[in-house]
């Protein structure tokens, strides 16, 4: 391999695009499509990958190919940023434009147009680490990848099958080793250990709870936590994990895993869930997670990012108190999908800031960087906690006056750790949701008592171009196709606590509607006509949409 950035080679090893006219987009979380369509973008995000860390003096740049929850024909791939974030902003339309350059020498002038305006030094070190998921398509993209790195002079290691988390935790670590905020071991040993750890902490002297059902939607969490499980011993946590075959094609994701059971409201194939029994679900990447159970009735009841949200900031607040530095500011970001309970329960009970940001943990987190504690959930299970460095300083040198405030101090120090602060992470919430359920000796009822969510829905409708959907404030109102807002809101309008909007897809093809309303059958009701609206007026492709 060589070492040095080569423009001839690049020009003369581009993998073309398989087919024709295609068009890509770095959209909610980066390149995702049919995996066929990829090879020649995973070559050149091996050269972006390349560019960022030489812009940034050779600090380490994560590549992760997965496309998470989407199904097993899907595939993708995201940038990580040196401290585990998602790729900055700024960058993606360079990612963009390099995707869609087809031929040597448009890539070379795509090349040198980024070089020129980031003032890019290419004699600069570059280093990439890259992984990737459960997906067959994944050995054949990996390896256009290393292409795309090898002609960039990167170096670059592979840490073969990981979650999405994982590596951006390895990045994180990397770029921080030798540092006072040094972040843990780069190897998913460290990440183990670290966790493991934290978690035995935070549930110190209180007895375990009953056994968690997890579903990993026969992806890669499921071989991941049964290695992190021999971290932990029995008497601490209980698993068991269900739908974790990662070797029988077509099973990813299907009719399992966080985004099945968010979306159906409805438990995975393969759970026999029984009153009194606790699940989760992750997704394909565990990166994301949801909670359910059926109460005495046999009603299912989801427990979703929401609710995550509201349990992890009730509880992180009377933290803050006992330890007595509540002058830190706790804050929540949410998305549009934020059931109308979840944010009327964090500003009237909890009386914390609540903000609205667009789809995509990339907007969240920006967000939720401008808190001193920053609790950022989307509804779909998307999300994390981040500690700003001064809150982390001030609950790592603060003296403790008394046993109990000691006792605070160390369960905060924990959870701190427990938390992935890098992006969502399904073992990192698991593990949050588990220490504050252990700790008040909850089971999911009492945990679902906090408020009652408004009935949701959400439907997916395919239409011709989903482009032609722009959309304003935090994407609850449509811009364009215009006038069809208006109509819309008419919809709404008939309808107690109605609310509903619509946006198209930054990781599918194919435009969600969301609705929410008083009752089931008026919420029901409700996305049915604002999906047969969009069918109806932007060109909806197969059968019309039916509740
Ligand atoms: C990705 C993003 C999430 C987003 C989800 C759906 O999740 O990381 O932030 O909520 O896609 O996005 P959209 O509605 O634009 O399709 P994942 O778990 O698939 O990586």
């Amino acid at each position: 391999m060589t070492m040095t950035f080569d423009l001839s080679a690049i020009k003369s090893t581009i993998i073309p695009h398989k087919v024709e006219g295609t068009i890509y987009a770095y959209g909610t979380a980066g390149f995702r499509t049919k995996a066929h369509l990829l090879d020649s973008v995973m070559y050149k995000v091996g050269i972006l990958a390349a560019l960022r860390s030489k812009k940034l003096n050779g600090a380490t740049i994560g590549v992760m190919i997965t496309a998470s929850h989407n199904p097993e024909e899907d595939n993708g791939v995201k940038l990580v940023d040196p401290r585990g974030e998602m790729l900055e902003q700024s960058w993606e339309n360079y990612a963009t434009k390099l995707a869609n350059a087809n031929d040597g020498d448009s890539l070379a002038e795509v090349v040198e147009q980024i070089v020129t305006a980031q003032e890019i030094n290419l004699d600069a070190p570059a280093a990439v680490v890259y992984a990737h998921d459960t997906r067959p398509s994944c050995p054949e993209l990996v390896k256009c990848l290393e292409s795309g790195l090898s002609v960039s002079g990167a170096k670059a290691t592979g840490y073969g099958l990981k979650t999405t988390p994982m590596l951006h935790y390895i990045v994180r670590c990397i770029n921080t080793a030798g540092t006072n905020d040094a972040y843990g071991e780069p190897t998913e040993e460290g990440y183990y250990k670290k966790l493991s750890e934290a978690f035995m902490t935070a549930v110190a002297g209180k007895p375990r709870l009953s056994t968690l059902h997890v579903d990993c939607g026969n992806g890669v969490g499921a071989p991941k936590l049964a290695e992190f499980v021999k971290y932990l011993p029995e008497d601490v946590l209980s698993l068991k994990i269900i739908n974790g075959d990662i070797h029988t094609e077509g099973k990813l994701n299907k009719d399992c895993g966080a985004d099945y059971v968010k979306t159906r409201q409805q438990a995975p194939l393969g759970s026999e869930i029984a009153p009194g029994d606790r699940y989760c679900s992750f997704d394909g990447d565990a990166d994301r997670i949801v909670f359910y159970y059926v109460d005495s009735n046999g009603v299912f009841k989801l427990l979703d990012g929401d609710k995550i949200a509201g349990l992890a900031a009730m509880f992180i607040m009377e933290l803050v108190q006992d330890v007595g530095i509540d002058t830190l500011k706790v804050g929540v970001v949410q998305t549009a999908y934020a059931n109308g309970s979840s944010t009327n329960y964090l500003t009237n009970v909890l009386k914390v800031p609540v903000s609205c940001v667009p789809t995509g943990v990339k907007h969240l987190h920006h967000e939720a960087e401008k808190y001193d504690i920053g609790v950022y959930f989307e509804a779909n299970g998307h999300g994390t906690v981040l500690f700003s460095p001064e809150a982390l300083n001030t609950i790592n040198t603060i003296e403790a006056k008394t046993p109990a405030q000691q006792q605070a101090i160390n369960q905060l120090k924990a959870v701190t750790d427990v938390i992935n602060q890098t992006v969502g992470d399904a073992i990192s919430d698991m593990l949050l949701v588990e220490t504050i359920l252990t700790n008040r000796q909850w089971g999911p009822e009492e945990w679902d008592q906090a408020y009652t969510d408004l009935p949701n829905r959400l439907v997916k409708v395919v239409v011709a171009d989903r482009t032609i959907f722009k959309t304003t404030n935090a994407e609850r109102e449509l811009v364009e196709p215009e006038g069809l807002q208006e109509q819309i809101n008419e919809h709404v309008a008939k309808y107690s606590h109605g609310r509903s909007f619509v946006r198209a897809s930054g990781t599918e093809d194919a435009v969600r509607v969301y609705a929410e309303a008083a009752t089931r059958s008026e919420t029901d009701e409700l996305a049915n006509k604002v999906s047969l609206l969009v069918y109806n007026q932007a060109g909806g492709v197969g059968k019309p949409p039916m509740m």
